[in-house]
């Protein structure tokens, strides 16, 4: 049997056999696939070096085999500091205001990519299936092909992929994409993504794209598909179950003290849509009145990427923003936004979700966005919660019944807040089901199954056939 070879720019060793912990339904989802075939993950430590030596750091746990490398301070200030979140990351969310076009990145960003190629590609036997995640890697299969390799490979992007009219603001954007066609399964999260990428090779590299799925450009063909990422319901149904999360939940109630709580749960990210979603809430707050001291949003947004400018402006504003908030209507004995700025385990978050009325989950642009779907899986079955959700997140093209909002409007979010708080049980109940039905189903289980299943089947590229 094929060993499957997952290469992601971070990995994460599983710290307990099923169950996590602390980690995401990602990792747990992935070292699940990497016991199932005997695999490897292969990415970077999160260390910094003094001078790239491609050494490799091989650990083993829980049945998962990990290796990992360190990047010097210069690769990791232009390659995953620079391209990948100050260029690629941006652009790829639609703000091309925000993104930096800095030929340095882009070097830095070649240069990594070669150095992950020149040491996972020793690695790798003939008949290994290959998985590549995410936008810092895009150019990882061409690299690897160029040393020989003529494994099935296939590429997953967890974020979207932009229109072609902002994806040729990027300099050398063909060089990039042309790259991408080295790969023979390429993964979006939805059509949305998948019908922009299409557009952008017919548009721009005068390729064709059949009805089967087939992406075709001069003599490669690539298979292209969107397969929706969802959580791990098993495991996250056993967090909802934990004594940790039942104490979590007490603990939220116990506070709330008969308030209603709505939750948000993000990562400090500009395309989450923070600042637009605390302007929201203040219109409803201005708007009802009778409202105020019996409601609180609880914001828990942990800080990520410290070393990026732009993430310390947002966190700034956020600051500034909840306090003026807070500021303007706070009583003594209530204050309206509960801003907290770190990570919780996931039996926590759990409880917390549970015990919300209402999440507000408003990115302005999502690959998918799991925390919606999180908080679906955690709720109680007689007495569901509402979701309002943004209708630019991945996840709102799969959670229909949401309450879906553009996340720029102050008057949708204040509208829908209020539309959640009047809800009836039975309808919360209906629309809390055919959300559950989907989040069960479509679980990461699922979405690594399809996903491994069509690099399998995909018939080798005419280029490759050919040489
Ligand atoms: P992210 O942008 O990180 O992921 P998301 O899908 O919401 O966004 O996943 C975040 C994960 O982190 C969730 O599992 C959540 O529970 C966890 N998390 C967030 N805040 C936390 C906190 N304070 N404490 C503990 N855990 C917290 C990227 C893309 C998404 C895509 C995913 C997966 O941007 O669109 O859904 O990858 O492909």
């Amino acid at each position: 049997m094929s060993r499957l070879i997952v290469i992601s720019n971070r990995v994460s060793a599983p710290t307990s056999e099923g169950g996590t912990g602390a980690q995401g339904g990602l990792a747990v989802a992935l070292a699940a696939a990497l016991r199932e075939y005997r695999g490897l993950w292969f990415g970077w430590s999160g260390e910094k070096t003094d001078e790239f030596t491609g050494h490799i750091d091989f650990q083993r746990a829980y049945g998962v085999t990990t290796a990992t490398i360190d990047l010097e301070e210069q690769d990791v200030d232009e390659y995953y500091n620079g391209y990948a979140n100050r260029t690629l990351w941006p652009l790829f969310h639609y703000r091309i205001d925000l993104a930096e076009y800095d030929r340095s990145f882009g070097s830095g960003y070649e240069r990594v990519n070669e150095r992950f190629a020149d040491t996972v590609a020793p690695l790798i036997e003939p008949d290994d299936l290959v998985w590549v995640h995410d936008y810092h890697l895009i150019p990882l299969g061409a690299q690897l092909r160029e040393r020989g390799l003529r494994n099935r490979m296939g590429f997953f992007l967890h974020i979207p992929w932009p229109p072609s009219r902002l994806m040729v603001s990027l300099p050398a954007h063909e060089r990039l994409v042309l790259s991408l066609l080295a790969y023979d399964v390429i993964g979006f999260q939805t059509e949305e993504w998948l019908e922009s990428f299409k557009h952008y090779v017919e548009r721009e590299l005068g390729g064709h794209c059949d009805a089967d799925g087939w992406v075709h450009v001069g003599n490669r063909s690539v298979h292209a598909a969107a397969y929706p990422i969802g959580i791990d319901f098993k495991e996250f149904s056993e967090a909802v179950q934990s004594d940790g999360a039942r104490a979590a939940y007490e603990r939220m109630k116990k506070s709330a003290d008969g308030r209603r709580t709505i939750i948000g749960v993000d990562r400090l990210d500009y395309s989450k849509g923070l600042e637009e979603r605390f302007l929201g809430y203040r219109r409803f707050l201005e708007e009802h009145e009778e409202c105020l001291g019996k409601l609180f949003l609880l914001q828990i947004a942990p800080p990520s990427r410290g070393e990026v400018h732009t993430y310390e402006i947002i966190r700034e504003h956020l600051d500034e923003l909840s306090g003026r908030i807070n500021g303007e209507f706070a009583e003594v004995d209530w204050v309206p936004i509960r801003y907290v700025n770190q990570g919780y385990p996931r039996e926590d978050l759990a409880g917390f979700y549970r015990a919300a009325e209402i999440a507000l989950i408003t990115p302005l642009r999502d690959g998918m966005n799991l925390v919606a779907k999180e908080y679906v899986a955690a709720q109680d079955p007689e007495d569901p919660g509402v979701l309002i959700l943004s209708r630019f997140a991945g996840a709102a093209l799969q959670l229909k019944d949401a309450v879906l909002v553009n996340p720029y409007s102050k008057e949708e979010i204040s509208d829908a807040i209020h539309q959640a708080l009047q809800m009836p049980r039975e309808e919360r109940i209906r629309r809390w089901r055919s959300m559950m039905d989907v989040v069960e189903k479509e679980d990461v289980v699922a979405w690594r199954q399809a996903f491994v299943g069509a690099l399998k089947g995909a018939t080798p590229q005419a280029a490759r056939a050919a040489g």
